[in-house]
């Protein structure tokens, strides 16, 4: 007997049918942050990260140009199995270097949208309200200067016709996220007039008619950023609140809360409002940090609800982190088939039969299943997939012989 069949049937017994789990992990995609591949510099700027968010470290290698990264991302692609997705942000836009991010237009896209139907990907979007000159004191569409403001809801209103055009041109829906850094280090006099600026520039973004079919416009929230530590505009309170008021999807990241909230229990009270989610999935130590994703708790908390609330339609999954410490391609892999194995793990529980435990107050049999479940041999079914998706299962040895033959050069 294979280890798979010797899986199978040891999950069996626990009420599990393996099959069913593997069928369904092939259809979750997972949308893939372009940004791990340069550590969020994009190629528009040539300025330094801004925006409350950071990298740390200087591993040689990272993707200098659209072409290097669009090589990087297609190694990583190759040793991620199941279905994904191309997360890009404005500042990757291809331009010929003199075009503001208010210009930005369908065609300085042209290369990624190639890039993406060659692969057979739909694509992800997201305005780039950081690391510009038109930041101003650490604002963009909450800032009290009209003209920042209004450059900042030229550009919201550009990125929202580059998703469209995303959608159009792949037949993928297209989620536009929106995450402003706007806040303040030390306690501002005024926590009133920048949220209502933010809500007037959303308020003006979301008056461009769209297609709602194609385009899916999702609102990130957060608690704090580094030099932002004392006010976030954006907050959970005040983006659920918008993301309701206006029928847009929120979105959360779960580097975006304090330390001991959960984001998992925070799944199965939005969808009850709304028709789909949006997730970050990334890993915080001991603030936003945005470390690779790991087969860890809390990521399988957020998988396994996703499952137990059977909303893996429903949720729009992305991967949101950024390590410059360690093999920007490894971290990629590493980060993704996490999330993918997190989700197989959920889809590898009884979940019905847990559901009746609890519902009849066997919290002690629900304990006990729980637990069992952990040491299951999750690793053999997750072998198998990797096998059915033609991925090898050793992706360090691929990774390792990129970066001789290929990021070692990169100076
Ligand atoms: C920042 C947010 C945001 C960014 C990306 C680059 O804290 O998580 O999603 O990480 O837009
Ligand atoms: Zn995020």
């Amino acid at each position: 007997m294979s280890r798979y069949d010797e899986a199978k049937k040891i999950y069996a017994d626990l009420g599990v049918d393996t099959e069913k789990a593997i069928q369904a992990l092939k259809s979750v995609c997972v949308s893939v942050h372009c940004w791990q591949g340069d550590d969020v510099i994009g190629f528009d700027s040539g300025e330094a990260l801004s925006g409350g968010i950071q990298t740390t470290g200087n591993y040689p290698g990272k993707a200098r140009t659209p072409h290097e990264l669009m090589a990087d991302m297609d190694k990583a692609f190759s040793l991620i199995p199941g279905s994904k997705k191309l997360n890009l942000h404005a500042c990757y836009a291809i331009t010929d270097g003199n075009v503001g991010r208010d210009e930005l237009e369908p065609c300085h896209f042209e290369k990624w949208v190639s890039f993406a139907k060659e692969r057979g990907m739909g694509i992800d979007f997201n305005p780039t309200f950081f690391s510009h000159p038109m930041v101003k004191d650490g604002l963009t569409l909450s800032s009290p200067d009209e003209e920042v403001r209004a450059y900042w809801v030229r550009h919201g209103i550009a990125c929202l016709k580059i998703a469209e055009y995303f959608a159009n041109e792949t037949g993928v829906p297209c989620v536009m996220n929106i995450w402003i850094p706007d806040g303040y280090k030390d306690i501002p006099a005024d926590r009133l007039g920048p949220r209502a600026r933010f809500k007037r520039s959303l308020d003006e973004i979301l008056s461009t008619s769209y297609d709602k079919k194609k385009v899916y416009i999702t609102l990130e929230s957060k608690v704090f950023g580094i030099g932002l530590e004392s006010y976030t505009v954006g907050s959970a309170e005040f983006c659920l609140s918008y993301a309701d008021h206006k029928g847009i999807t929120p979105l959360m990241d779960n580097g975006h809360y304090h330390p001991t909230e959960s984001v998992a229990d925070k799944i199965s009270a939005l969808l009850l409002y709304n028709e789909k989610i949006a997730l970050h999935v990334t890993r915080a130590i001991r603030w936003d940090s945005d470390h690779v994703v790991l087969f860890d708790d809390e990521t399988r908390d957020i998988a396994c609800e996703i499952v137990s609330c059977g909303a893996l339609d429903r949720v729009f999954l992305a991967t949101d982190y950024f390590d410059a410490s360690i093999n920007r391609i490894s971290a990629w892999i590493t980060g993704v088939r996490n999330l993918q194995k997190a989700l197989l793990y959920g889809l590898l529980m009884p979940t019905e039969r847990m559901a009746e435990l609890q519902n009849n107050n066997e919290m002690t049999e629900l304990m006990y299943v729980r637990e069992e479940l952990k040491v299951a041999p999750i690793g053999d079914v997750w072998a198998e997939f990797l096998n059915r998706e033609g991925v090898v299962a050793d992706y360090l040895s691929e990774v390792k012989k990129y970066e001789s033959e290929v990021l070692i050069s990169r100076k």
